[in-house]
């Protein structure tokens, strides 16, 4: 059976819940539940995820097509699935701050929403971690939720969805100066295994391979190159850019995705991975292989590449309606020596953060001011946003769900307020939206 027609009859078919009444199958059934990932020979992650694996399954829809998915949670604590990237409403997004239920243990929910926009989304969970290293994103429930466009743009032999990720986090002291506590790994993968352990990417000379990458780390912002070969940047978290590029290099803060082109042109066996070589040899890499080629997979080092999204940019400014302005400021508050720092935003700490209020239509303006020395991925939910200004200087046409903005840089981004609902605004990085950067827009 083809995978649309399996679709089609899915999407269609109603079962009968014991009392008689309709209820409509689930097109992806998603069973949270204790996972054994073997990295690597011998070394077996503990973690949670879907349906046995990590990542879990990929579900893969038509843009606006309906789509219905039944969380099981076969763990003995509540959590909850967040579709990142989507445009659904507030109750079924999948962020308690939002409204969402949670998914009490061993009992399941039904979400039903239009998959929209189309490109590379993903699903995780939104729950709070705190010091339990083990749940939220630091654990193994996440996986690729890709939307397929009414068209698709680039043509391409090959698809492959690559997640990078690291294993069991503890925490650990910044180093020299910083006693603060930060979070730490000892495995990578991209997505179950680490380099060189699990299947290769297998090529022919000249062909197209389409990578969607996905940095589904829960606190780290990853530069990975491929050796040999460049990267044609088509996409960014999902939606294409206005202007592709090669480049040698890509970077991704947690939860940021790249749709990238590369053109086979340089047969041999070489390695896709983390710039950094710790990284690296902790497992963060994949294993290219051309047809007929043997040999140790081979690393090159790429030039030293300054990443910044505004190449990406339309090269023709645009017309700008007013928008409403709201500034926010992002600032570390030191908790004391050996103790998780705290975050605000316009100096208060979540749940005590003011609600920002939108009207329906509306255009805002974001003004990023990161006061602190660290970087942050910042991401808005059920919302796509335009970069508008970076540093100083202007840009248009990059759409995105999450953005990282450099310790005590500026950044201005705009969105249309056009999903009514309670709507989350983090940073991504874990420790950092579990200790207070978090607030709340909400529509009048
Ligand atoms: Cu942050």
């Amino acid at each position: 059976m083809q995978r649309r027609d399996f679709l089609q009859l899915a999407g269609g078919a109603l079962a009968f819940a014991a009392d008689g009444e309709p209820v409509v199958k689930p097109d992806f059934t998603l069973r949270l539940g204790k996972v054994d990932l073997e990295v690597e020979p011998g070394k077996i992650v503990k973690t949670t995820g879907f349906n046995g694996s990590a990542p879990g399954p990929m579900i893969r829809v038509k843009e606006g097509q309906r789509v219905t998915i039944e969380v099981v949670n076969e763990t003995d604590k509540a959590d909850i699935v967040h579709w990142h990237g989507l445009h659904v409403p507030s109750d079924v997004d999948g962020a308690m701050e939002e409204g969402s239920l949670m998914v009490d243990p061993k009992s399941s929910r039904t979400y039903s929403f239009i998959a929209k926009p189309s490109g590379t989304r993903w699903y995780h969970s939104h729950t709070k971690a705190g010091r339990d290293l083990k749940r939220a994103t630091y654990s193994g429930e996440f996986g690729f939720f890709y939307i397929e466009p009414k068209e698709e743009a680039g043509a391409y032999d090959q698809e492959h969805f690559l997640a990078l990720r690291e294993w069991d986090a503890y925490l650990t002291t910044g180093g020299e100066g910083d006693d603060s506590m930060s979070v730490a790994y000892t495995h990578c993968s991209v997505n179950s295994h680490g380099l060189g352990f699990g299947e290769p990417i297998r090529v022919k000379q000249g062909q197209r391979v389409m990578l969607r990458l996905l940095n589904a780390s829960a606190t780290v912002t990853r530069r990975v190159a491929i050796a040999g070969h460049k990267f044609r940047v088509t996409a960014m978290d999902g939606n294409p850019v206005p202007t592709p590029k090669e480049t040698e290099i890509l970077e991704m803060g947690p939860a940021e995705r790249i749709d990238a082109l590369v053109e086979m042109n340089n047969p041999g066996v070489w390695i896709l991975g983390a710039t950094d070589d710790h990284d690296r040899k902790q497992g963060l890499g994949i294993v290219v292989e051309y047809a007929n080629q043997v040999g140790p997979p081979q690393w090159i080092a790429p030039a030293a590449t300054v990443w910044d999204y505004r190449i990406f940019g339309s090269e023709t400014a645009v017309e700008r309606s007013e928008a409403t302005t709201i500034p926010l400021v992002f600032q570390k508050k030191w908790a004391g020596n050996r103790w998780v720092d705290y975050w605000t935003v316009n100096g208060k700490s979540y749940p005590k953060t003011d609600v920002i209020r939108l009207r329906a239509n509306g255009t805002y303006r974001l003004l990023f001011d990161n006061h602190s020395d660290e970087a942050h991925p910042l991401h808005l939910h059920r919302h796509t946003f335009e970069l508008v200004e970076v540093e100083g200087t202007s840009t248009c046409g990059i759409r995105k769900d999450v953005v990282v903005i450099g310790a005590k840089r500026k950044m201005q981004v705009e969105f249309k307020a056009d999903n009514p609902g309670a709507t989350l605004f983090h940073c991504h990085q874990q420790m950092h939206m579990d200790y207070g950067f978090m607030t709340l827009l909400e529509y009048v």
